[in-house]
């Protein structure tokens, strides 16, 4: 019954490299998008997800959690890795198995075999919520490359140059998408644009993204 089907090409490249060291992974994550989703949910039912504010005060429009030996946190004093939860004084849940393992499977596609990140850093966007251009750059190890897993609602990412300005690649991604970046890219500037309102089957109203990274 399915023979016909099965012969229809997928109109969507799998692996897109948008340089020889950024890759668009489309659908990477979707066949363990369930198993994906339920450990997301059980980092936030030890880390809850929660505002930070920027060094200058100002409160992100993204709510985050992490897992992993370290995990990335913003306040007053500025932007880090920090091992252990501000709001519990717990160490971080540790990176589910089966986040690993996507991140790892992710990178190795790209042309990163071995990648071994000690921080996953979990973004949720409601509806309006963004992350402004930024670059990557409290990792101490940067040739390791940046794993980025999308989940639930659309966006639009956008990668820039290595200075701040200029023009920019607008990428679409939806859920299931995978992102990995590295090389000569790891220090581009790149950034989300604004979440449009919408429902998920998986997620509901939100996007979430999971971004891998070597820190230490
Ligand atoms: C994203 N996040 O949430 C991309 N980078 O889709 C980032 O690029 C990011 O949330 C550095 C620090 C925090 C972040
Ligand atoms: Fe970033």
């Amino acid at each position: 019954m399915h023979d016909q089907l099965d012969l229809l090409p997928d109109p969507r490249p799998t692996a897109e490299a948008l340089t020889p060291t950024t890759w668009h992974l489309h659908g990477f994550a979707l066949p363990q998008a369930t198993g994906i989703w339920a450990a997301v949910r059980a980092v936030w039912a030890a880390a809850p997800d929660r505002v930070m504010v920027t060094p200058g005060g100002q409160p992100m429009s993204v709510t985050l959690s992490n897992c992993g030996a370290l995990g990335w946190v913003s306040d007053r004093r500025g932007y880090r890795y920090d091992p252990c939860d501000p709001q519990t004084g717990r160490p971080w849940p540790a990176i589910p198995d089966a986040l690993l393992a996507l991140a790892v499977a992710a990178a190795e596609r790209a042309g990163f075999a071995g990648f071994a990140p000690d921080a996953c850093l979990i973004n949720r966007y409601a509806p309006g919520a963004r992350m402004g251009a930024h670059q990557d750059r409290n990792e101490h190890d940067l040739t390791a490359p940046i794993v980025s897993v999308s989940l639930g609602l659309p966006a639009t990412f956008f990668f820039g140059g290595l200075s701040r300005g200029g023009a920019t690649r607008k990428v679409p991604v939806v859920h299931g998408d995978v992102l990995v970046w590295g090389g000569p890219d790891r220090l581009r500037f790149h950034g989300v644009l604004p979440v449009k309102p919408g429902q998920h089957g998986l997620t509901g109203d939100c996007r979430v993204n999971l971004t891998f990274r070597v820190a230490e």
